[in-house]
């Protein structure tokens, strides 16, 4: 899907590391690992995270493509160590392992998750073969890879910040907090919305020549990848559908050789091309389907009525959600930005990048 900036990842949530190559980062830019790592603590907070989080402080390892504190145009290649795989080793194992071979193993697939679809499609007995890539651990691996494309985007001054704006029916700190409670003591799970902004980008990314080449459109699919999110919006998003043209439209203004606007109901984007207005994203992430009070499911055993299989999980993840989608979105304007402003080395870019603002 992204030419320039590409990546790829591996990992299971239990195996022994998570792992990615980023292939197309040019030459010159400065990495913070610092950056990457304070990213990741972002990723692991929030209230209503479960007990893997008290296990798990996550770190990236960078084994190829920097050298000296700087990207070389060589692939990058990330690794974070899963601590809780010290208490896995067995069950995890890679070699063949008949004595371990049916320990953990789980047959219930829990409405709302990939193991139903996953287990059929892939012909796996065992959903544990679905739930350890299907599991949003291998987001803390995106967050690392969208940590890089962060620090592209900030030598040319793009910046972002999320926000939870409501959970299940609350909107304010002290009500989510009493909602997510409730919802820990019934052994039950809660979704919500949150809201990413990206500051100061240029005018011109993305396409309206091509459908795969509308930013709107990217960035959707980006979003939507992350485990457990509904829906994305950009700007107004679904409201729009309820005002009036002369309501919605942001009409344009010249000042001090400047366009600006008055209002961002577009969000930053018209006819899938950011207009230099800031980057309103929203999305919905639905409740965690692991239920600690487990809904009603199929056997794939024998196929009789039973419960779905818990083990531990988060009670809601909505804050940790928003981080990743920030780092989802960085993938996908760095990959346009380099698109426009050229792919090889940061020197250049900024000569282009200069060029063009000018
Ligand atoms: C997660 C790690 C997982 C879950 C969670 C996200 O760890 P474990 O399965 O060992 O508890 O806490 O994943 C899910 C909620 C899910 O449904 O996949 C993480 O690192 O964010």
């Amino acid at each position: 899907m992204l030419n320039n900036f590409r990546f790829l990842t591996s990992g299971e949530s239990h195996g022994k590391c998570l792992n990615a190559i980023i292939e197309g980062v040019p030459a010159g830019f400065e990495i913070n690992l610092d950056f990457i790592n304070s990213e990741l603590k972002r990723r692991q907070g929030g209230f209503g995270r479960g007990d893997r989080m008290k296990i798990e402080s996550d770190t990236v390892e960078i084994k190829s493509g920097v050298r000296f504190g700087k990207t070389t145009g060589a692939p990058i290649c990330l690794e974070i160590t899963n601590k809780d795989f010290e208490n896995w080793q067995k069950i995890m194992s890679i070699e063949k392992n008949d004595e371990f071979q049916g320990e953990k193993t789980f047959t219930q697939p829990r409405p709302g998750h990939a193991d139903f679809a996953g287990s059929i499609k892939y012909n796996l007995k065992d959903l544990r073969d679905v739930l350890e890539r299907s599991s949003a651990r291998k987001t803390a691996m995106d967050v690392a890879i969208g940590s890089i494309a962060k620090q592209i985007l900030s030598e040319f001054s793009i910046n972002c910040s999320s926000k939870v704006t409501q959970i299940a029916d609350a909107y304010d700190e002290e009500s989510i907090k009493e909602k997510i409670e409730l919802a820990k003591n019934q052994g039950d799970t809660l979704g919500g919305k949150f809201e990413v902004v990206f500051e100061n980008l240029p005018i011109g990314l993305g396409s309206h020549v091509q459908w795969d080449r509308k930013i709107d459109g990217l960035i959707a699919h980006a979003v939507m990848s992350i485990p457990a999110v509904k829906s994305v919006e950009i700007g107004l998003g679904v409201e729009s559908a309820e005002v009036f043209g002369s309501q919605m439209h942001d009409e344009i203004f010249f000042e001090n050789g400047k366009y600006f606007r008055k209002t961002n109901n577009a969000g930053g984007i018209e006819g899938g091309m950011t207009n230099g207005e800031n980057l309103v994203v929203k999305a919905c992430m639905k409740p965690i389907p692991t239920l600690k009070k487990p809904l009603s499911t199929v056997d794939f055993a024998d196929n009789s009525q039973t419960q779905a299989h818990f083990e531990r999980s988060d009670v809601c993840a909505v804050s940790s959600c928003a981080v990743v989608a920030e780092a989802m979105i960085a993938c996908v304007l760095a990959d346009e930005f380099l698109n426009k402003f050229g792919k090889d080395n940061l020197a250049e870019i900024k000569a282009n990048y200069s060029n063009r603002v000018k």
